[in-house]
């Protein structure tokens, strides 16, 4: 490509001054136009401006009252939807006052705030927030007994309208006894830490250099301003309560947040489960319609890798030009399974909630073909040729490469209320395979996960993998079989060495990789295994596990977790990954991981909160830690009410 350099151009002085002339009205137009859209505070009452807002807002809804709800939501039924309709109509009371008695009135008799008021009312304070539970959030009904078309029908929009209308309450959570409060504080604390410092040093960039106190542009984003740490992180301040904070990062996002005019080349799997998937959680909490908007944008311009002849979609995608590939080291021009296999659970979500079914499609094709391809000893090799069809390298792992699509089966099954069975057929084929396979035990007794290369064992297990712990045992604890003993035995074996891979370590962290031979046990052997990134896989399998044993060393352990990451993560200015995680003094890396926020302190903050925040039965977590809402057991689903036709964005 050649420019013009500025010898070569001709001069022409006339031209620039009528620029320079245009640029100074046209500021100046801009800045009288600005003035305009500041003063109405200044101009009239602020009482008729609250009124004409309020008005805008509502809609007609505000003066012909809501239809009544779906039997099944019932006040007296629901103690659930009751807790969070009283917050929203008190909310409202004390915003309006006086001001418009009668239509709320209305909506106060039948028991439903008016819809767009309440989607944009303001959280509740945290300060109401830490109320006994029996107050707040009883758990709703198992998914079996729920009635998913009360609130999705599309000859009556009331439930879904109604369904709309609620918003998760912030940092909710019943009151614990004084020494879980504690921890609970300081895992909100370290959240505070890790954001304000983000907020910084790095504010709409991806992630932070917390000892350089500079934005990490080296990060899977890149340098593009994506806001990475604010997508990923925003769900976790929401369930802590965190509101100011929650609010900095929702007027970023949207002001700021757009995939439009710029020309990154994006990895469809990290963008999905960080971006997409963050912003599908938000819209499950708050009923805000930006955040549907902007993940169906971001899903969109993802969709170009999915034109491949066999509709398994390339790694990368450039936003700009939909151009897309994959990676040069992945066998042969393979696709990798953890990638485009775990996309299901935002793009089916999407679907639902835009009435779009095209999201759904391109996920049920890539179901569609897994399900039919030969699978070398019932399992599942982590290369796929997108083109071809064929597997590539016959190398497989519930670690990097494997990990989530494992993940992925169990939890469409589990986010579909139990309907997709075709999901749950498949992740037991693939784990009862695994066991087989894979799964072993070291010579003084630790349940591990290798790696199969042909058919060679290796016997090496990833930190990553140790996210299987809680597969494992969420997938004994949802459906009785012959089985279920099976998976709760290994999930609780995989998640105690994982454990153990941690405090083998002086630092009490965990290694990338840990290895079991004649020498040693779940401990790094080589020196590019020993780092630590912050990762979040073995909190997620001990949050998993409290939750389904109540077994008080999940929570012994999660708490000696945060003393290490205190005493050798945390930095003044952020917390840092570290290089060896065997060395008593071991150099930080000066990366924040957006998923550290995302993921590692959210499932923390969980093991330490009570069952009624985010129930099992209720929520299904990404692989991002991002709750999702199980259909016909949550409220919160919001499904769309009519299918629109598919679009053409492909
Ligand atoms: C996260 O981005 C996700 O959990 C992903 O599935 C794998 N690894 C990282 C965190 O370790």
């Amino acid at each position: 490509m050649y420019r013009i350099g500025p010898i070569g151009r001709k001069s022409n002085f006339h031209s620039r001054e009528k620029c320079l002339i245009g640029l100074v009205l046209v500021t100046l137009c801009f800045l009288c136009f600005g003035g305009i859209f500041l003063l109405p505070d200044n101009f009239g009452s602020e009482r008729v401006l609250r009124v004409y807002k309020h008005f805008q807002k509502a809609g007609p809804e505000i003066f012909i009252p809501a239809p009544p709800l779906a039997a099944h939501a019932s006040r007296d039924e629901d103690p659930h939807i009751m807790g969070d309709r009283e917050r929203l109509q008190q909310k409202i009371r004390a915003e309006l006052g006086d001001i418009l008695e009668e239509p709320q009135a209305a909506a106060a008799a039948i028991g439903v705030a008016p819809p767009n008021e309440a989607a944009d009312a303001e959280p509740v304070p945290v300060a109401q927030q830490e109320q006994p539970v029996e107050q707040q959030q009883p758990p709703l009904a198992p998914a079996s007994a729920a009635q998913p078309d009360d609130t999705t029908s599309n000859n009556n929009n009331n439930a879904a309208y109604a369904a709309s209308a609620l918003k998760l309450p912030m940092g909710m959570g019943r009151e614990l006894e004084p020494s879980m409060q504690e921890k609970r504080l300081k895992v909100k604390e370290m959240m505070e830490h890790a954001w304000h410092n983000y907020k910084l040093y790095a504010w709409g960039k991806n992630e932070l250099r917390p000892l350089s106190q500079r934005p990490h542009s080296g990060s899977i984003f890149g340098s593009y301003d994506l806001g990475a740490t604010i997508v990923d992180g925003l769900d976790t301040l929401y369930i802590m309560g965190l509101e100011k904070e929650y609010k900095e990062g929702r007027d970023w996002i949207e002001r700021k947040f757009s995939l439009d005019n710029i020309s990154a080349e994006l990895s469809v799997f990290e963008t999905n489960i960080r971006f997409v998937g963050g912003m599908l959680t938000l819209y499950a909490f708050t009923g805000d319609p930006l955040y549907k908007e902007k993940a169906q944008h971001i899903a969109d311009k993802l969709l170009p890798a999915f034109q491949t002849p066999t509709g398994i979609p390339y790694a990368l995608v450039n936003t700009k030009t939909g151009v897309a590939k994959n990676y040069g080291w992945a066998s042969g021009g393979s696709s990798i399974l953890s990638e485009f296999g775990t996309l299901h659970l935002e793009f089916a979500y999407l679907s639902d909630i835009t009435g779009n079914p095209l999201y759904r499609e391109r996920v049920q094709t890539i179901r569609q073909v897994l399900k039919e391809m030969e699978k070398p000893k019932g399992l599942y090799p982590n290369f796929l040729n997108p083109k071809t069809g064929k597997w590539g390298q016959l190398h497989m792992s519930l670690g990097a490469l494997g990990d989530s699509y494992y993940e992925y089966l169990l939890k469409a099954w589990l986010q579909s209320g139990q309907t997709d069975e075709e999901a749950r057929e498949m992740y037991d084929e693939a784990m009862l395979a695994i066991i087989d396979k894979m799964v072993r035990t070291s010579p003084n007794g630790l349940t591990y996960v290798s790696d199969l290369k042909f058919d060679r064992l290796e016997h090496k297990m990833d930190h990553l993998a140790c996210f299987s712990g809680g597969l494992f045992a969420l997938g004994a604890a949802t459906r009785q079989s012959e089985h279920t003993d099976k998976y709760m035995e290994v999930g609780k074996g995989i998640t105690n060495t994982c454990h153990e891979s941690y405090i083998r370590a002086p630092t009490q962290l965990g290694p990338e990789a840990f290895r079991f031979s004649d020498a040693a046990e779940a401990r790094a052997l080589r020196s590019q295994e020993k780092y630590y990134i912050l990762r979040p896989e073995t909190f997620e399998s001990y949050f998993v596990l409290w939750r389904l044993t109540h077994d008080q060393k999940y929570r012994d352990w999660g708490w000696d977790a945060v003393q290490a990451l205190e005493k050798y993560c945390r930095t003044p200015h952020g917390y840092c990954g570290l290089r060896n995680v065997y060395q008593q003094d071991p150099q930080k890396d000066d990366v924040q991981q957006s998923f550290f926020l995302a993921e590692t302190l959210k499932y923390l903050y969980l093991l330490f909160s009570d069952d009624s925040v985010l129930p099992l039965d209720e929520w299904v977590f990404n692989t991002e830690a991002h709750p999702l809402p199980i259909k016909g057991a949550n409220i919160y689903y919001r499904q769309a009410p009519a299918a629109q036709p598919a679009s053409n964005v492909s």
